[in-house]
């Protein structure tokens, strides 16, 4: 199967579990998991298995799961996000639904006995949970403003589709892409400013225009997409995502992502877990074997990228009102804290969607949402919403850019408490500190980093750490995370702050590094 390891024994726990049996086979069996309950599952399947249709047991909330959906290019019906809240409103305080750094949503709360009624629910408005864990390929992100913004370049909506159609036979679920040696990250930009993190993707395609020297170009520019390969997040190592030198024209994007995961698929390391993901194979072989492979499953040669990518913008971050290129219609971006929703808010969200917009609700890898297509007329109307007023166009400088990842509230993984931190922390900030532009403050409960710290202005990522002579819950700190136009990752400064000593750190970086000043101060100097 693959170069690395072609034997049973350097084969990891997971390879063997998944060579047993492969994750999709249980597609068939929900209905027995649903009468069994998930105290008497085999715990591999409940574990395990599951997730390869999008149900995680949380070890934190035994018999509580949550439901990874899929949600390409990030855009839902209001009548879908009305299926998503009905769900979660038969669980009570326990039902709430998360936006994720991967512009999809998360469930939580779900009871395995729901499950047949939940998937038919979702069979019937054309929602899937397909492939979003282990080793498969998560959701695939694209342009959150895709065929509204007047600068775009191209409009990756269908694109993004066509890969999700490909990878999951339209939903249904695809064996042939359903044991990757790793979880594998897509994305595609269709504007200026990387509004999709392409550096930190497996593969990315960012826009570029071919000119001048080959033959077949020696007209007009033509369009295309620049490749990135190899850019991930894991506890042992970070990497941005480095040029393939490879170009592609839009209709061969479904193409070179099937040749790439089949690449990765077939010759991707498997023994080690913690060495698994796609760069480690670029490692292995070097850029040029890896390309030429990936040439050679393609069928023909990939031309070398185009000289410059049009990443020129600094990322937005689409929150507020914005004109869209089709005349008298708006985009509002609503800032929702943390990306925390709940059964009523949903359905709120649902109704403005309708009776303002398109019934569309798209989201954000910032974990916020836009509604879209809200005419001129209909403008000053939607703006008094109550809803507005917790899921702000115009929040704080601070609020407007956090992100957090899940943390301790669910995930077994965490080394910190993330989410309700974060928002306290941010509040008492805003209480004592005047700012001048955005700071993108990340949080993240372990080294995994869900919550992308690396991206940052300032990174928060939980680790344990000792104060006279206990251990408490604490932060490494990042800093130096570019988005947009360069971007590049940031780097950790300081390490072990115990998360009750932050609020004075914090407050010195931003007034140091980002121009804040101290309330105090402001007054002193208007007087
Ligand atoms: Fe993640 C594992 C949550 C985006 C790197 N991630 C997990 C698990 C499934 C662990 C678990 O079983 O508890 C977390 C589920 C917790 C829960 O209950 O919510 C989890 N990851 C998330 C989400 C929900 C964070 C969020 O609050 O938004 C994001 C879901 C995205 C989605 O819709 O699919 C999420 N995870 C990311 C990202 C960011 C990104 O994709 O831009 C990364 C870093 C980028 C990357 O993958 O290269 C990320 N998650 C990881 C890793 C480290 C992967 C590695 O190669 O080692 C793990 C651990 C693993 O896979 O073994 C992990
Ligand atoms: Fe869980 Fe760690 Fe990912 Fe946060 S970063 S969701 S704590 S795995």
């Amino acid at each position: 199967m693959t170069d690395t390891a072609t034997t049973t024994t350097s084969l990891n726990k997971f390879e063997k579990f998944k060579a047993q049996k492969d994750g999709l086979a249980i597609r068939g069996e929900i209905e027995k998991f649903a009468a069994l309950g998930w105290e008497a599952m085999d715990e591999i399947d409940r574990d395990h298995r599951l997730k390869w249709v999008g149900v995680f047991f949380r070890p934190v909330t035994p018999g509580k799961f949550m439901m990874r959906l899929r949600m390409p290019n990030g855009i839902l019906t209001s009548s879908q996000i009305r299926v998503l809240a009905q769900v979660v409103q038969r669980y009570g305080d326990d039902g709430c639904a998360d936006i994720t750094t991967r512009q999809n949503i998360q469930l939580r709360g779900i009871r395995i006995e729901d499950l047949p009624d939940i998937f038919n629910r979702f069979h019937a408005v054309g929602l899937t949970t397909i492939q979003s864990g282990m080793d498969n390929v998560r959701n695939i992100t694209g342009d959150p403003v895709a065929g509204l913004d007047a600068d775009e370049l191209y409009d990756t909506r269908e694109l993004v589709q066509q890969i999700q159609d490909m990878l999951t036979n339209k939903g249904e679920g695809n064996p042939e892409f359903s044991n990757l040696p790793r979880k594998f990250n897509i994305a595609i930009a269709g504007g200026r400013d990387n509004s999709v993190h392409a550096e930190i993707n497996d593969l990315a395609f960012v826009p570029a225009f071919q000119e001048g020297t080959e033959q077949e170009f020696s007209q007009a520019p033509i369009f295309g997409f620049n490749i990135l390969v190899g850019g991930f997040f894991s506890a042992k190592r970070c990497e941005a995502a480095i040029p393939l030198n490879a170009w592609v024209l839009p209709e061969d994007v479904v193409a070179v992502c099937r040749a790439v995961l089949e690449v990765f698929r077939d010759h991707g390391p498997r023994a080690n877990r913690q060495k698994s993901r796609l760069m480690w194979l670029i490692d292995e072989w070097g850029l040029e074997k890896f390309r030429a492979e990936v040439e050679s499953r393609l069928g023909k040669s990939l031309l070398p990228a185009a000289a410059k990518d049009e990443i020129d913008w600094e990322k937005r971050d689409h929150i507020g009102v914005y004109k869209q290129k089709q005349p008298g219609l708006n985009y509002a971006g609503l800032h929702i804290p943390v990306g925390r929703l709940y059964a009523e808010d949903m359905f709120e969200i649902a109704r403005l969607a309708e009776v303002y917009g398109s019934s569309e609700i798209r989201f954000t890898v910032e974990q916020n949402i836009v509604i879209p297509n809200i005419s001129d007329s209909r403008l000053a109307t939607f703006l008094t919403e109550p809803l507005l007023e917790r899921f702000s166009i115009d929040p704080g400088l601070l609020t407007r850019s956090l992100v957090s990842c899940t943390g301790a509230q669910f995930c077994n993984f965490a080394l910190i408490e993330t989410k309700n931190r974060a928002l306290e922390m941010i509040k008492a900030l805003e209480e004592d500190l005047t700012f001048t532009k955005p700071v993108r403050i990340h949080w993240t409960g372990c080294p995994n980093s869900c919550g992308q710290p690396q991206v940052a202005d300032i990174g928060l990522m939980g680790t344990k750490t000792r104060k006279n002579g206990k251990t408490l819950e604490g932060v490494d700190i990042y800093m130096g995370g570019k988005v947009g136009k360069d971007a590049h990752l940031g780097t950790c400064i300081i390490k072990g702050i115990p998360c009750e000593d932050l609020q004075p750190i914090l407050q010195e970086l931003l007034i140091k590094n980002f121009g804040a000043k101290l309330k105090q101060e402001a007054l002193v100097i208007n007087s």
